[in-house]
């Protein structure tokens, strides 16, 4: 269905059909807004930024590209169109007509699954609230406000869902969305990775590379789901995902090119001489982010991910398309588990591992990235290489959290991870030191000294085009 921009709340849902739907949502939204201005993009809320917005479901030509003010983006209600005759893709009544209305068995669990999808949309915001001050340049600035616009608009997707199908309780949810903030002491959003800080652009990189990414495979799971409402949702929040996962890749890469140039210039090969970002330090920052980012797929063994997956509330990635044996029973998965102080490997019941099956996938995705990070240190005439720790290292959820792994997976002791544990991850001096190259550079087209400048600008724009205009 085409995009209605006239509703107060831009949708293709035909909202103005459910006036009590619309009036819900519409009572809400100045409360979102009063949200955004709290806690959203700090002192930019008045500059005309060269941001996005959908125009249409459909692939392709969804985008309009223009200059606004982000508190007047169009915030929306967007869901893919149906798919005729779609079917449960996977658990226990694969094959079944998919539902429109929640059952009321999976009540409980589906708005749990919804509620901590919504938790990290705001909370990536409020994370990144500090960036605009520090941007490398221009461009860099308006990806940011982009992602952070788009967030703002993934709460809108699963806010729809909890009013829509969840009575009263989906609009208290809502408002607890609004009310929870990212690192608070009292009111923390839900999962780990989005109480962590974000203060440097180098961790924002980092963060849309692996974090956004955590994003793209739950989402995909969840694009898998029976609920069908749920997974029309999740199928077009991936397609915006797709530009935060290239800010992030995009944005590690060019950090990593000009490190490789500043190592280069300096007579003893110190980026750091050079005011750049050296590259061990780049590679502690990737380990850091891909660590945090593995236990946001919850533990390796766990009865929840089963209950999700045999009510067909979640699926696998690319559920309905890559598999043939859709309910996974009766099958084992071999998994590697701390015994006896050693690690050995174990074999699990299918669907209790399907939380390690997703972040497998989301592993081989990340490793594909690496690749094209290291042919391009390989262009820039560097012999370094980064790579990613064993997914055993420094976890804090599942089953190897409480265990003390080295990059390489294999147990030492925690007086070992004391010694070594600067070496491998962020030390307080290597963050201050890249905080202090943090610096804003808001020429258009000029770059901060540590960063290289990206390949080409934004729908087809200059590079030095004025992205973001102050007011
Ligand atoms: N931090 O069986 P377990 C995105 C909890 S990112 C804190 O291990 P389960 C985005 C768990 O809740 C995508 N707590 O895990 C990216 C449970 O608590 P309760 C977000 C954690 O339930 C960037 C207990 O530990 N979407 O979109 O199988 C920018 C044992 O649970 C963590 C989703 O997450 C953690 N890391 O799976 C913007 C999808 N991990 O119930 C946006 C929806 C686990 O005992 N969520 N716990 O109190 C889910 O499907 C599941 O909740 C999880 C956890 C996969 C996250
Ligand atoms: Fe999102
Ligand atoms: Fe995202």
């Amino acid at each position: 269905m085409a995009i209605n921009y006239d509703d107060r709340i831009p949708n293709n849902v035909n909202l103005s059909g459910d006036k009590r739907l619309q009036r819900a949502l519409e009572t809400w939204q100045p409360a979102f807004l009063d949200w955004w201005q709290d806690v959203g993009p700090e002192g930019f809320q008045k500059d005309d930024v060269y941001l996005r917005t959908a125009i249409s479901t459909a692939p392709g030509g969804w985008a309009h590209f223009g200059h606004v003010k982000m508190p007047d983006y169009r915030w929306g209600i967007f869901l893919e169109d149906a798919v005729p005759d779609r079917r449960i893709p996977g658990g226990d009544h694969a094959g079944e007509p998919v539902w429109q209305e929640v059952p009321g068995e999976y009540r409980n669990t589906l708005r749990r699954i919804i509620v901590t999808q919504a938790d990290t949309e705001p909370a990536s915001v409020e994370q990144q609230r500090w960036l605009g001050k520090t941007a490398p340049s221009m461009y860099d600035m308006r990806n940011l406000f982009q992602v952070n616009v788009e967030e703002g608009r993934h709460l809108w997707a699963m806010v729809y869902l909890l009013h829509a199908y969840f009575g009263k309780d989906g609009r208290d949810e809502a408002d607890d969305l609004l009310a929870r903030r990212s690192g608070d002491a009292d009111k923390p959003r839900i999962l780990d990775a989005f109480n962590q800080p974000c203060p440097d652009w180098l961790t924002f990189f980092c963060f849309t590379m692996f974090t956004d990414r955590d994003g793209k495979y739950q989402l995909g799971a969840l694009a898998e789901s029976g609920f069908d409402p749920l997974a029309r949702t999740c199928g077009f929040m991936l397609t915006e995902e797709a530009h935060h996962l290239s800010v992030g890749e995009l944005g590690v890469e060019r950090v990593l090119r000009r490190s490789a140039q500043l190592t280069k210039l300096d007579p003893n090969g110190d980026a750091r001489a050079q005011g750049g970002i050296d590259l061990p330090t780049v590679q502690k920052w990737i380990s850091y982010w891909f660590s945090y980012s593995l236990d946001l797929f919850g533990s390796e063994l766990s009865s929840n991910a089963a209950d999700f997956f045999g009510a067909g509330l979640k699926g696998r990635w690319n559920e309905a398309k890559d598999f043939t044996e859709h309910r996974a029973l009766d099958q084992y998965y071999r998994l590697p588990v701390v015994k006896n102080g050693s690690v050995v490997e174990d074999e699990v019941p299918l669907r209790n591992a399907m939380n390690e099956v997703l972040r497998q996938s989301y592993i081989a995705d990340c490793q594909r990235v690496v690749k094209r990070w290291n042919a391009a240190l390989e262009q820039e005439g560097t012999d370094f290489r980064v790579s990613l720790p064993s997914s055993r290292f420094f976890r804090r959820q599942g089953i190897y959290a409480g265990h003390d792994f080295n990059r390489e997976g294999d147990l030492i002791g925690s007086e070992a991870w004391q010694r070594q544990q600067d070496e491998w991850l962020p030390s307080a001096a290597d963050r201050a030191y890249v905080a202090s190259l943090m610096h804003a550079v808001t020429e258009p087209g000029q770059m901060a000294h540590w960063i290289a400048p990206p390949r080409k600008g934004i729908n087809g724009q200059d590079v030095a085009f004025e992205y973001v205009r102050h007011a």
